[in-house]
């Protein structure tokens, strides 16, 4: 049968201009943003991958939905909207609306965990880390080693390795562990799933230690996507099924909305025990505003009720992570390295392949972020290791396996000649690589210090040079031992 392509499942009804700059322009911008991308100002940005969070297009009925808000102090109409469509898509008893994904993170570290905790979770995500330590608890990662390897392809590379959770329960005892954070379609992985067999036997280990599971459900519903794609018996069972049969493995979840739930600000914190709910509601009154509006305006929370019921509409999930895979296909094409199998919300570049020469204490990822923006306007993320900050015990930085940029697709956003230009840029840098430059810090925050620190190149005062990089201290010698390799492949 011929190949039938499929159409994003929506059209245009309104425009937002984009900016194109010239690269002259980029390089001046870049430089006052401390080559940090976050520092940009999105005037400056052509085409804005940085991030999927809070940066979706709304449909015309959250645009509607948003004229209704009820924005009385006390028991908005639409906190109960919300809260009956939570419960149908999620299954969790108690809903806590809040401003964001790290409000609901920040209410259940400190509700949960004490000094010397543990906390295991599949791979580390920033702010739910950094939450975690300043209640004074200790993330330990559990996930399958699989997943620190960007060439390997398996279905869900985001399973949690059972012998290092066993590990940790044996060390440190049950009762030093909370409680396990299971993160759908784990981000700072590549976007990979966990698998519902894997849950389960996660489910059934922590039940016979008595230890709670909460979810960080923010992209769960693209995680439930790849549970029908690639596990065995779910190819006939609906998105919303396999989400509810998700989180009733669960006994709650922190969710950032700003992702799957298709808004521009958002979150929520969701628990089936009812002490801990009355808890978290004592909590949110203080931290975020009152248990019926959780730091978001009506409007807000009515735009997630209807944005949370679209999520998991078919048509939208298929064309969702259709457009991310369009976009890693070509890159694959053109012999890019990226993180394998592609992931649902972006698009991960393996740095430390694309710059072999670049060491990894000059923060290739950072660098090659920075490149791209000048080299593009496209703008990315770093993952790598800025991102993983410092050990809290030692204060050394930490070097992740990963050292990846991230090309964040938001949803409903672009469109495919705006994936065919970010991989033309991509492709181009590629053959530009050892033009690259490392970076150093010249400003380093102690929290998330990704955000807002600022670097500098190792040499000169450019991060993509005309000619092939200078030799950076440190670097080993090519294949070739001349450069006749152009530099790509280090020994
Ligand atoms: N994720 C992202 O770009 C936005 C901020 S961090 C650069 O990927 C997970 C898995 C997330 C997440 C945010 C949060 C926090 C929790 N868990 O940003 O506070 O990916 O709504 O959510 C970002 P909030």
């Amino acid at each position: 049968m011929a190949r039938r392509s499929w159409a994003e499942p929506f059209k245009i009804k309104m425009v937002e201009p984009l900016s194109m700059t010239t690269r002259a322009q980029r390089e001046a911008a870049i430089a006052a943003a401390g080559f940090n991308t976050f520092l940009l100002r999105s005037r400056d940005v052509y085409i804005d991958l940085l991030t999927d969070s809070g940066t979706a297009a709304m449909s015309d009925r959250q645009w509607a939905g948003m004229m209704m808000g009820d924005e009385a102090y006390a028991g908005s109409e639409n906190y109960y909207h919300l809260e009956d469509v939570v419960h149908r898509v999620y299954g969790y008893k108690h809903l806590i609306p809040t401003h964001q994904g790290r409000g609901a993170e920040h209410i259940l570290s400190r509700m949960c965990i004490k000094p010397g905790d543990f906390v295991p979770g599949n791979m580390y995500f920033t702010t739910t880390k950094a939450h975690q330590e300043l209640a004074g608890g200790r993330f330990v990662d559990v996930i399958h080693d699989r997943a620190h390897d960007s060439t390997l392809e398996h279905p869900f590379k985001g399973d949690i390795d059972l012998g290092k959770l066993r590990a940790l329960i044996d060390k440190v005892g049950a009762t030093k562990i909370p409680y396990l954070c299971v993160q759908c379609n784990v981000n700072m992985a590549g976007g990979q799933p966990i698998s519902l067999a894997n849950l389960r036997e996660v489910r059934a280990l922590c039940q016979k230690h008595g230890i709670r599971i909460f979810l960080d459900a923010t992209r769960a519903v693209e995680n439930a996507y790849f549970i029908r794609q690639r596990e065995a018996g779910y190819a006939g069972t609906s998105i919303a099924q396999i989400l509810l049969e998700m989180c009733s493995l669960s006994d709650g979840c922190t969710c950032s909305a700003k992702k799957d739930s298709l808004v521009n600000i958002g979150g929520f914190l969701c628990v089936n025990d009812d002490d801990l709910a009355e808890q978290a509601r004592g909590m949110v009154v203080v931290y975020e505003g009152l248990h019926t509006y959780g730091g978001l305006a009506g409007r807000d929370m009515e735009a997630m009720a209807i944005g949370i019921e679209e999520s998991v509409q078919e048509d939208h999930i298929r064309a969702r992570i259709g457009q991310v895979e369009y976009l890693g296909q070509k890159l694959i094409d053109a012999g890019v390295p990226i993180v394998r199998p592609i992931g649902g919300h972006g698009i991960f570049i393996d740095a430390a392949r694309f710059l072999p020469h670049i060491p990894r204490e000059q923060f290739p990822a950072q660098a090659l972020a920075c490149a791209l923006y000048v080299e593009s306007g496209v703008r990315a993320m770093e993952r790598g290791a800025v991102s993983a900050g410092r050990n809290p015990d030692t204060g050394e930085n930490i070097f992740p396996s990963l050292e990846l940029v991230r090309l964040t697709l938001p949803r409903r956003v672009y469109t495919q000649a705006h994936m065919d230009v970010t991989a033309e840029s991509v492709i181009e840098l590629f053959k530009n690589a050892p033009k690259i430059v490392g970076l150093k810090f010249t400003f380093e925050p102690r929290q998330l210090r990704f955000f807002q620190a600022r670097f500098a190149p190792v040499v000169g005062s450019r991060v993509l040079v005309s000619e092939a990089a200078a030799e950076p201290v440190g670097a080993k010698q090519c294949c070739c031992g001349g450069g006749g390799c152009g530099g790509r492949a280090r020994v």
